[in-house]
């Protein structure tokens, strides 16, 4: 098995310790930082993604591969920066205003950061004003809204009218979801793209931005 698919199947397993080590060990064997990254780290990532889809993985097993991941992005971010290797979009993601439910916007940051985004969490109760100040500071391509419960997600009709407000429709879209909402309400708001899983949310993200 080459050192790249080892980092893919330790990291699948979510054994941080061992990510690390193959980290090191790929960059003395000088192979190249883009493939770490890509084949290796976000290779393993991907494939957690997708078998939480189909419900062949759980929430924990996520948790775990994504302590694995940071662990290898750890060595691996300098080198990265060194090498002029740019994210595939920023996104920034939020909890909206008056909800404080963070499990499942916790594991969306973590599926985006799998596939490549740069991600700037803004919490939880975020006011739509500050999603919009964010996304404009950080020149985000995407904005992220969860909600979870049915008196909040009204809220994610407040976010999209803050980026149409800020003249930024178009240059930022915005992506919904949470346990309440569905791609009819998604469409209802005028959101530009619903996920109902993490890992979905991730590749709906890399399709908005091309
Ligand atoms: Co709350 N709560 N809660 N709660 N809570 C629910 C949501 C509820 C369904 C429980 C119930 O009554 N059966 C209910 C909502 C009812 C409704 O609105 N219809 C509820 C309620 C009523 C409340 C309070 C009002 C209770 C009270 O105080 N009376 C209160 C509200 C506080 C507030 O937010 N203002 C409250 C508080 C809390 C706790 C603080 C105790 C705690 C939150 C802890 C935390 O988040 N740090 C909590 C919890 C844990 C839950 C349940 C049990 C679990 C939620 C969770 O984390 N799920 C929940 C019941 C349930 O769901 N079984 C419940 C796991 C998580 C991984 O799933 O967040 O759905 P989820 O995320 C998924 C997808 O939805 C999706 O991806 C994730 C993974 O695949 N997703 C996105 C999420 N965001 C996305 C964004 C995307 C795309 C996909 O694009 C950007």
């Amino acid at each position: 098995m080459s050192v790249l698919e080892q980092i893919s199947e330790n990291l699948i397993k979510g054994k941080a310790k061992e990510v690390k080590e193959l980290v090191d060990k790929a960059i003395k064997e000088n192979v190249p930082v883009v493939d770490i990254l890509n084949k290796g780290l976000l290779a393993g990532m991907g494939n957690i993604g997708e078998r939480f889809k189909k419900n062949e993985v759980y929430v924990p097993e996520v948790l775990i591969a994504a302590r694995a991941m940071k662990s290898g992005m750890e060595v691996l971010k300098p080198l990265l920066a060194k090498a002029g290797v740019k994210p595939v979009g920023t996104v920034v993601m939020g909890t909206v205003k008056g909800d404080l439910h963070d499990i499942g916007k916790n594991l969306v940051c973590m599926m985006l950061e799998g596939a490549g985004f740069k991600v700037i969490d803004a919490g939880i109760n975020v006011e739509p004003e500050k999603m919009v100040q964010l996304a404009r500071e950080n020149n985000a391509n995407v904005i992220g809204a969860s909600a979870l419960l049915t008196t909040t997600m009204t809220n994610m009709k407040t976010v999209v009218d803050s980026v149409k407000a800020s003249g930024l429709a178009g240059k930022v879209k915005v992506i919904i979801g949470g346990a309440p909402v569905t791609q009819a309400f998604a469409d209802e708001i005028g959101a530009d793209g619903y996920a109902p899983d993490a890992a979905s949310a991730a590749d709906v993200a890399r399709k908005l931005v091309g």
